[in-house]
């Protein structure tokens, strides 16, 4: 395949991004920059209430108002199909997503009617004018039965315990936060539909919508040009998506949806919420024997596609990087009367991570040792988990000797004993994570078209990430032409009709793989082409990026391409999992007198495998971490008596610019056996390792002052509180 060595050496090159000058420049295209003519704006009631039976729904007032063109409530939606959900794991009662409230109401926030006018003010004002009447439902005395229980279990039950060290946690439930709310725009097309949608997963969008319309796939085209951030908060097909093209497909006439920040916060899908307990057994040496868990995930009042998703992997990856011979996880997801909780940064990783490095650190405190030295002491390796997974590789001493040198660990911790003689409080975190990277299939295609340009089609989609550069410099290193030849196409499903999209950090591994073998197959057609025309071997044709060197004569690009267009597809189906892994270094000082807290530094060792991009690669750890910091520090929804208090970026923090803090990243690829060019993920970790290594660094500040495990996020009032032991 590409001949790597001889041809520029693309994959690892440090190339700037191509899509930022557009998006500098204010040329993106976001759904809602599109307003084709005539279109009408849906706007949607939601719920003001909790629980309970609608007893009045009454439309006559606002179907009088002006501009108002149609006004859907559950009683218009007959004989529509459903949604998918990803049956992860077995035994789940789906709940697919529902466009509309019918008869009940199961979370406050849930949309109850939609109504399409001229304009998106008319179409709100009218809205308001809907009376709306619900009987709340007086709270459940008894908790529901839960949607799924399963569990993970595997090795032998420890005989002889000497010890056992107990963590539980609570993880605040967060609101994914793209900058771009989500958004949809329907255009009547022949007998479907055009659909420009913010999403991870055009295809699988696609799909749902011709199976909740009713009509078939390809007379539906989904596209998502430019998507402003999505999280795994656009990953899966949502309510209002199906009411936009529901509304188009009725009316015959192109609808508008793009949602408030208000809406995010009430109806957008979430992300953690678990609750999880763990037990670490030990033997009288410190080195541990078993763990037992009890995860509890929410699930919200409905399932998204990958709803299943944040559950499973938390449960499949405990242990997590320790030597653990034996696991029992149980695990259950309960509906909650709240907005869907999905997959977020991380999905399930970030929750084990937590438990496995507080359990660390609280078995380091009892052996009387350095959290270092019991990791260091305890460290299990890549293969096989006790639950079942097969960890494709890693080297995690390597990791934390590699952190422990590059931040002087030994003398941080000799001068934290200093500064905590002279009363400050100060503290030193470890978070060690492995984070699996995806699985199934991707689709790829490479054509060389007229005039000479390649064009790289793939089932992968975008939302930021840097994917048209990442993936032309694949195909140039497969064909060894320069990357500015290379054209991507990604994100519409008129173009690429199969794909799975942006999510689970799979993108490079398994679509870069796809995109690497199409490209493999195009380059072999092309030496045979140009073979052909110079009356030589194939076995003779070298390609650069003036076209084909054969013995003869050197054939340009514009000449290979002169008598159609050639192409070539491959579609991967992963064989294994990639792992990636990393240790992460927090240093941080409280202030004793309010509780803030001070991030001094972050050093971070990062095994993401092969890098495709050094650029690419920092920007997505920084982006991770970013919101990793926000996790831990300062992001939880919150709710009371029933009603959203953190309805608003006024209520709800994300951290700023001037909440990052200095970080050093430190990259030490070991590329993985599970894809030919060695690809790991790279874009969940910094959810992962980071709040997990701020955990142990604050709770390591703390521990002069005997505080219990404490839950994110640690706010300055949570830490002030458990200095001065309040509740
Ligand atoms: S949380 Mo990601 O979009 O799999």
């Amino acid at each position: 395949m590409g001949s790597s060595a001889e041809t520029g050496g693309w994959i690892g090159k440090r190339m700037t991004r191509r899509e930022d000058l557009r998006l500098l420049k204010g040329e993106g295209r976001f759904v809602d920059d599109l307003s084709p003519e005539g279109c009408l704006a849906l706007e949607i009631l939601r719920s003001p209430y909790g629980p309970g039976s609608i007893t009045c729904l009454n439309l006559d007032d606002a179907a009088g108002m002006p501009g108002v063109v149609a006004i859907l409530t559950a009683a218009d939606l007959g004989g529509l199909g459903q949604a998918s959900v990803n049956a992860l794991l077995p035994g789940l009662a789906p709940r697919p997503l529902r466009l509309l409230a019918d008869g009940e109401i199961e979370a406050m926030g849930q949309a109850v009617a939609a109504v399409v006018a001229q304009t998106r003010d008319q179409a709100r004002d009218a809205a308001e004018m809907i009376l709306l009447e619900v009987e709340e439902a007086p709270p459940e005395e008894t908790e529901p039965p839960p949607a799924l229980t399963h569990r993970w279990q595997g090795g032998m039950a420890p005989q002889k315990v000497a010890r056992q060290i107990s963590v539980t946690q609570s993880h605040a439930l967060l609101a994914p936060m793209a900058m771009e709310p989500r958004a949809a725009l329907a255009l009547p097309e022949g007998s479907g539909l055009t659909l420009h949608l913010s999403t991870q997963t055009p295809q699988r969008c696609r799909d749902d919508l011709a199976a909740i319309l009713g009509l078939p796939a390809d007379t539906l085209r989904v596209v998502a040009r430019d998507v402003g951030g999505a999280f795994g908060g656009k990953a899966s097909l949502m309510p209002e998506d199906a009411l936009v093209a529901l509304a188009a497909h009725r009316l015959g006439r192109p609808v508008k949806w793009v949602a408030s920040r208000a809406e995010e916060f009430l109806a957008a899908t979430q992300g953690r919420g678990a609750r999880i307990s763990a037990r670490l057994q030990l033997d009288e040496s410190g080195a541990p024997l078993g763990l037992t868990a009890e995860l509890a995930f929410p699930l919200g009042h409905w399932m998204p596609y990958s709803a299943l998703a944040p559950i499973r992997n938390a449960g499949r990856i405990l242990p997590g990087p320790y030597a653990v011979p034996h696991v029992d996880v149980r695990a259950q997801a309960m509906v909650t009367a709240g907005p869907a909780v999905n997959i977020y940064r991380g999905a399930g990783r970030p929750e084990a991570a937590m438990i496995m490095e507080r359990l660390a650190d609280r078995a380091a405190e009892a052996m009387g040792l350095d959290p270092l030295d019991w990791r260091l002491a305890h460290l299990g390796q890549p293969g096989p988990l006790a639950g079942g997974e097969v960890v494709c590789s890693g080297d995690y001493a390597a990791l934390l000797h590699r952190l422990a040198e590059a931040t002087g660990y030994r003398a941080l911790r000799n001068r934290q004993q200093q500064r905590r003689a002279g009363g400050e409080v100060c503290g030193l975190g470890i978070g060690l994570y492995i984070e699996p990277c995806g699985q199934g299939w991707e689709t790829a295609s490479v054509t060389l078209e007229a005039g000479g340009r390649l064009v790289a089609r793939t089932g992968s989609s975008a939302q930021g990430q840097g994917r048209e550069t990442a993936f032309a410099q694949i195909v140039a290193e497969a064909i060894g032409c320069d990357p500015g030849r290379v054209g991507v196409i990604h994100s519409d499903t008129a173009q690429v009709a199969q794909g799975i999209g942006a999510l689970a950090s799979r993108s490079t591994a398994i679509g870069g793989t796809a995109m690497w073998h199409a490209a493999g197959k195009l380059g072999a057609l092309l030496r045979d082409h140009a073979a052909g025309l110079a009356g030589c071997a194939a076995g003779e044709v070298r390609l650069s990026d003036a076209g084909a060197e054969t013995p003869s004569r050197r054939i340009g690009w514009a000449e290979l391409a002169a008598a159609g267009p050639i192409r070539a597809d491959h579609r991967h189906e992963a064989a294994a999992e990639a792992w990636a892994s990393g240790a992460v270094l927090a240093e941080v000082t409280v202030d004793p007198e309010t509780g803030a807290l001070t991030i001094d530094r972050i050093t971070w060792v990062d095994d993401a495998g092969r890098v495709l991009n050094p650029l690419l690669v920092e920007g997505q750890l920084w982006g991770g971490l970013a919101q990793g910091i926000g996790a831990a520090l300062m992001e939880q929804v919150v709710y009371r008596d029933g009603q959203l208090l953190t309805g608003s970026l006024m209520d709800y923090a994300v951290p700023r610019a001037s909440d990052m803090p200095p970080l050093r990243m430190i990259s030490a690829p070991i590329p993985s056996p599970a894809n030919p060019l060695g690809f790991k993920g790279v874009g969940e970790a910094g959810c992962i390792g980071v709040p997990a290594a701020l955990m142990n660094a604050v709770q390591d500040a703390l521990l002069p002052f005997g505080v219990p495990d404490l839950s994110f996020p640690l706010t300055s009032e949570k830490i002030w509180r458990a200095i001065q032991r309040l509740p």
